[in-house]
């Protein structure tokens, strides 16, 4: 990096550091933005004079909110709800909701930024945001989540709106939640609109939304395989997670002909050495779905499965690693553990799992690696495709939603190699991700004045 460009990373980071003080997600989702697009700002004159940069890393608009609720006992419990609303350059806010204990505003400041990229890169018209709160579901009953869900969105229903703000799930959000916020939604805005994606099949969800991520993860692994002359056949396959994003990886992967040999949840992790299968697949998907169980229950169920309580899946000796659980679950160790393990590719589901240090391990150690913006955009993609399938009131098959997640991700993976190839041939998918999507954003920025 030139002395210029240098200046010009400390100046924005120092700026953000000083406002969002203690925001550590926050500050290293944009310092990666910001180092990988900063020679490009540069050689830019117009884009330092209108301080693009400068306004994208303050969010539009933030809301924060009180969310009392009673629990079945009668007791009364106080959450706080977050919407950030990043950035509307290029379409209506649009990003997930996630219901988890260590939601606070330095999160949901990182997701809302990560999205504004990951929905640039997608294709599709879409700004960023992201929600949530700190309740966990987790042990609580139906009717506990449905009365949280319903005090949530009597407060969100205000900042929301089919071409405002759609949002979303994620971690702690799925179908269940959806549900919920989406009938309490209607009842107060008395509209049956698309403002929320992810729907149940029957009331506007499209088809494929919740296999999306996982689908388009693989997909785009796929495209990375192949310009090593590679590809899933025969491949050992470490997914962490066990939820809504690493049971399609997982489900993808097998089909695309790969032994999947782990999953995790926030208490450990299992390794069957036998792979999954498909009978096996089912078991997870009704334990995590239905059941709401640990893990741990897998090794009980299944002979030569082992659970190892408190650890990550990441020491298992592997040729691919699909992170799909959460952020900054890759450090620095297990970075080394994966590349003494054989590890040639990892491509990320969550948002963020690898950490700085981790990134740096995988790239200098010739790795094919892809940051979650470029690699887990499939998800929000499909809620962009639920979105226009509302609009035009119309619903498609599974096999024309699968034919444009595959072209998205095809698209993203060549913008990622158009702009991430250096002069020696190599891929820095992380340059090519921040750069293609940061260059639609800022131009939108550009036409529209200062707003
Ligand atoms: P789910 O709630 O369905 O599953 C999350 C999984 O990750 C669970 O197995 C959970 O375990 C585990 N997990 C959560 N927090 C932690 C933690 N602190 N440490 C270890 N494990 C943890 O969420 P999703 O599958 O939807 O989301 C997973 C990741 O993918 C997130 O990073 C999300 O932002 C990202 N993502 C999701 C998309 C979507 O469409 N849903 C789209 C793009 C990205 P436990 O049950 O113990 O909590
Ligand atoms: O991180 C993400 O991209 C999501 N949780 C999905 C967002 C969406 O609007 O579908």
């Amino acid at each position: 990096m030139d002395k210029l460009t240098q200046q010009y990373v400390d100046g924005i980071m120092s700026g953000v550091i000083a406002r969002n003080p203690g925001e550590k997600e926050f500050h290293q989702a944009v310092r990666e933005v910001v180092e990988s697009v900063s020679d490009y700002i540069t050689a830019s004159p117009h884009l330092m004079k209108l301080k693009i940069m400068e306004r994208m890393v303050e969010p539009e608009r933030v809301v924060m909110f009180r969310v009392p609720w009673m629990d079945d006992h009668g007791e009364i419990h106080v959450n706080r709800g977050y919407r950030v609303q990043m950035n509307s350059a290029i379409g209506p806010y649009k990003g997930g909701i996630r219901f988890h204990e260590s939601v606070n505003l330095s999160i949901m400041k990182f997701l809302a930024f990560e999205q504004t990229f990951k929905n640039s890169l997608t294709t599709l018209p879409m700004g960023g945001a992201k929600g949530g709160s700190d309740f966990s579901p987790k042990g609580r009953s139906d009717a506990e989540v449905m009365r949280f869900c319903q005090s949530f969105m009597t407060e969100l229903q205000r900042h929301i709106g089919q071409d405002r703000d759609v949002p979303a799930g994620d971690i702690g959000v799925g179908g269940r939640e959806i549900g919920y916020l989406f009938g309490q939604y209607k009842r107060l805005q008395d509209e049956f609109s698309g403002t929320l994606t992810g729907k149940g099949l029957g009331w506007g969800g499209s088809l494929l939304r919740p296999e999306a991520t996982g689908y388009g993860l693989c997909y785009f692994t796929e495209q990375m395989l192949a310009t090593r002359g590679d590809s899933f056949k025969g491949k050992t396959v470490l997914v962490s997670g066990a939820g809504n994003v690493a049971q399609y990886t997982a489900k993808k992967a097998m089909e695309l002909g790969a032994k999947v040999v782990t999953l995790s949840d926030s208490n450990g992790f299992i390794h069957d050495p036998d792979g999954l299968d498909e009978e096996k697949w089912q078991y997870v998907y009704e334990l995590k779905n239905y059941r709401r169980g640990r893990i741990k229950e897998y090794a009980d169920r299944f002979r030569h499965a082992v659970y190892y309580p408190n650890q990550r899946p990441w020491g298992i000796p592997c040729d691919i690693a699909l992170p799909c659980a959460t952020q900054n679950e890759i450090e620095k160790e297990d970075a080394e553990k994966l590349v003494s393990g054989g590890c040639r590719c990892v491509a990320e589901g969550a948002n963020m799992p690898s950490t700085p240090e981790a990134i740096r391990i995988f790239q200098s150690n010739g790795l094919l690696y892809a940051p979650g913006k470029a690699s887990n955009a499939g998800g929000v993609a499909t809620s962009g495709l639920e979105m226009t399938q509302n609009s035009i009131r119309q619903k498609w098959t599974a096999e024309e939603v699968d034919s444009h997640l595959r072209r998205i991700m095809s698209d993203i993976h060549a913008a990622c190699l158009k702009y991430g190839t250096g002069f020696d041939g190599t891929v820095n998918y992380v340059k090519g991700a921040n750069v293609a999507g940061f260059i639609k954003v800022a131009d939108a920025m550009v036409d529209q004045g200062l707003v």
